[in-house]
């Protein structure tokens, strides 16, 4: 099963294509897997981590990803996308940018019909955010089917990042549309990125 999944994600993959407005987005058949967390959690990275390749662009500067990016893998049956969205909370954008990066990830949250789960990236420096409670709030209202994975594992040690995982397991039992495994990741160390390639895969197995 392992060696399936790295197969598939270090297979033939391509960008497909960003887009700035919801209308943009052609109607697909094609499964979507979707990431998305606060500005400069690691979103992109976790993408490039996953594909096995610098597919999607990565910065240091928050707000480095201001479109919605779909990334084809074409693997696993017809294939699939990958989708990298805008970070939140990023301090430094214009009011007008945070509404605009705000209504498209709203938008593509709710009404896409091929989206199969959300992975809400959390730094487990940081911790849940109001702007992640916030988010959560919505997926658990539209029951939109989301995971949490963690990023940038190598930043903690062992029983520190169990302790965050602890934490935020003991906030999950309030959330409907939570998948209650918590992932455990690092684009740096690719600590975790076979789980989550073998989670992705058993949700494409199950369509
Ligand atoms: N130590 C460590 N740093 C990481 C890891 N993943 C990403 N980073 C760093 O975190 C910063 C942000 O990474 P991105 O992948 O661009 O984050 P993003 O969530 O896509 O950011 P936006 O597009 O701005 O929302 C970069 O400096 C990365 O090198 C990781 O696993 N470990
Ligand atoms: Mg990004």
């Amino acid at each position: 099963m392992k060696i399936a999944a790295k197969k598939i994600f270090n297979g033939s993959a391509e960008f497909l294509f960003g887009a700035h407005n919801y209308s943009q987005i052609p109607d697909f058949h094609f499964p979507e897997i979707a990431f998305v967390g606060a500005s400069n959690v690691g979103k992109s990275s976790l993408i490039n981590a996953l594909i096995g390749k610098k597919i999607a662009i990565v910065s240091s500067t928050p707000g480095r990803t201001r479109q919605l990016n779909f990334f084809k893998i074409f693997g696993f049956r017809d294939g699939f996308i990958l989708v990298d969205m805008p970070g939140y909370g990023f301090a430094k954008a214009r009011d007008k940018d945070i509404e605009h990066w705000q209504k498209l990830s709203f938008e593509y949250l709710t009404k896409r019909k091929n989206l199969r789960r959300v992975f809400l990236l959390i730094d487990p420096i940081k911790g849940l955010k109001q702007a992640d409670l916030e988010i959560i709030n919505i997926f658990n209202i539209l029951a939109v089917s989301f995971q949490i994975a963690l990023t940038k594992s190598d930043k903690l040690n062992f029983y520190e990042l169990k302790k965050v995982q602890e934490k935020i397991a003991e906030q999950m039992e309030k959330w409907p549309a939570v998948y209650p495994q918590i992932l455990v990741t690092s684009a740096s160390t690719a600590h975790g990125i076979f789980d989550l390639q073998n989670e992705i895969v058993k949700i494409l197995e199950k369509l």
